[in-house]
């Protein structure tokens, strides 16, 4: 794979779940060895940190439709900027959360250099609530809507200028829905391979499909990874864990297939919970699973 000037930017955000956490992520993954691993995939590395977020018990929750809306947009607002200026240098963001209300920002400051972005999404969760339709009011479940301008509330505000082509969106891994939010899905023109598609093909024919769908007429290709993808056999360590799920296996073939095509132009590892975790096993299956995908082989 050709050598990367990576930039690493963590967020530790929880506001847009309902357990603490995972704020913890960004640490746990770095200390599980990302930079060495990153460099010894022949990439050079640099870290810009984390984000200023504040403490959830310093504030009030106000809103019970968009939980935190205030505090998860201003943290997003800045990320935005913050990766829009790396992509813009030629880097390579690789973003840690936090919670997955973060690829508001993290998107919204990618297509403001790659408007025509094409994304692949690993999750449990669909992600694609709005306002109206959410069970919870956590954000976490919003982020997909909101990138592909389906929220009409303050929460979308301001990331209105780009959106992202709902056509140019994958998933895979998919396992729970809520009712309102399939429709919304099988409305929308986004691809989903859920569990039954990774079962029924396999994983490598799901990622060659996937990768076909995310490089046709698009300028970049983002990487969004909830660890919850993950079965909780094997990621222990996250708030929303759902049974069913990817296997370490699967999921570091997937990301080495990724990585063999060359595809990706930034990614994000989010929702690794240290104190649901044990000895930090999820932060390095993050870290393991982010080397993967940016080439780290072991002969
Ligand atoms: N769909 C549910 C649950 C959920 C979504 N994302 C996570 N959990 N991690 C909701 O609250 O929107
Ligand atoms: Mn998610
Ligand atoms: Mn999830």
């Amino acid at each position: 794979m050709t050598t990367k000037h990576i930039r690493i930017i963590g967020v530790p955000i929880d506001y847009g779940a309902d357990r603490r956490g995972v704020d913890m992520g960004p640490s746990a993954i770095r200390y599980a060895g990302l930079h060495e691993k990153l460099r010894q995939a022949g990439h050079q590395v640099l870290d810009s940190g984390n984000l200023k977020v504040p403490v959830p018990e310093s504030r009030q929750m106000k809103h019970p439709k968009l939980k935190f809306l205030d505090e998860i947009v201003q943290v997003n607002q800045v990320l935005a900027r913050v990766v829009a200026k790396s992509v813009h240098d030629g880097e390579f963001p690789v973003v840690l959360g936090g919670d997955h209300s973060i690829a508001m920002g993290t998107i919204a400051g990618l297509l403001r250099v790659r408007p025509r972005l094409g994304m692949i999404w690993f999750d449990a969760h669909g992600d694609f609530n709005t306002e109206e339709t959410t069970p919870s009011g956590n954000v976490h479940g919003m982020p997909v809507a909101v990138a592909a301008g389906l929220s009409q509330s303050a929460l979308a505000l301001p990331f209105r200028d780009h959106f992202l082509d709902p056509a140019k969106i994958v998933y895979v891994g998919v396992r729970t829905l809520d009712p309102d939010e399939a429709e919304a899905l099988r409305q929308s023109q986004a691809t989903v391979f859920s569990m039954h598609e990774v079962d029924r093909y396999g994983m490598r024919e799901v990622m060659a499909r996937a990768m076909d769908i995310v490089t046709q007429g698009t300028d970049g290709v983002h990487l969004s990874f909830d660890i919850d993808a993950l079965d909780p056999l094997f990621a222990p360590g996250s708030g929303t864990p759902y049974s069913g799920g990817l296997t370490d296996r699967e999921a570091h073939l997937a990301l080495e297939l990724l990585a063999e095509a060359d595809i990706l132009t930034s990614m994000e590892m989010v929702e690794v919970n240290p104190i649901l975790d044990e000895h930090n096993r999820t932060g390095e299956l993050a870290a393991n699973l982010i080397a993967s995908a940016l080439g780290h082989r072991i002969i």
